[in-house]
């Protein structure tokens, strides 16, 4: 199992000028280590859309690698996704799922089917470029480079310890993740367009 926050300081140190779009609870892991915020995009709310989003970031700015840090919860909720991804087949498009097993952030109800299905093999046969699934982080690391210097699209499923979120909402404090509408606006401005 892999600690999330762990895993995403490996992730940034590999992702140069990249533009990378967390979602759910990885919003808040990628907020603590991150160190180019302007060329990130945390998704709320749209569960599930995640790597949709980042697929049109991708199609627009093909020069520019694009990383997405899925939930498991949330790409089941959105699988259709993989057969998009593949048909465009961009190049500069690396999808991570964070496997928690659970819907963390409400809660840790468990998702369905996380002893039995494999993301790795659905996006595989789905037609990415290329599947990985790792549950330690140091197979991980010792492999980065050549994982997120493949040509994508890439698909990585990773292992992770849940942060499971159980407080009422109205309770939890301030993430500090910043709202997805200023990140769009703070994006658009930083590659001028
Ligand atoms: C369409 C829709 N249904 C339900 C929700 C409520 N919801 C927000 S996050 C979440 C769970 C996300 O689980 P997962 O993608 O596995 O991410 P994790 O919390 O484990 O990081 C749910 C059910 C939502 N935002 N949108
Ligand atoms: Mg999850």
């Amino acid at each position: 199992m892999i600690n999330q926050v762990d895993l995403m300081a490996v992730v940034e140190k590999h992702r140069n000028n990249g533009v990378v779009v967390p979602t759910m609870t990885g919003s808040r892991g990628w907020n603590a280590v991150s160190n180019n915020k302007d060329r990130d995009i945390p998704l709320g709310g749209a569960m599930g859309k995640a790597s949709s989003f980042a697929l049109g970031v991708a199609l627009a700015q093909p020069d520019l690698k694009v990383f997405v840090f899925d939930g498991d919860g949330s790409l089941l909720m959105n699988l259709g996704t993989l057969v998009t991804v593949a048909e465009k087949a961009p190049k500069n498009f690396y999808h991570f799922v964070l496997e928690n097993g659970v819907y963390a952030v409400t809660g840790g109800q468990p998702i369905p089917g996380v002893d039995k299905l494999s993301f790795a093999g659905m996006a595989k046969e789905a037609g990415y470029a290329a599947a990985y699934e790792f549950d330690d982080l140091e197979d991980f690391a010792s492999r980065a480079d050549e994982v997120l210097e493949a040509e994508g699209p890439v698909f990585i499923c990773f292992k992770t310890t849940p942060e499971i979120q159980n407080e009422p909402i109205g309770l939890r404090p301030a993430s500090g993740v910043k709202p997805t509408r200023v990140a769009i606006k703070d994006l658009m401005a930083d590659l001028g367009v």
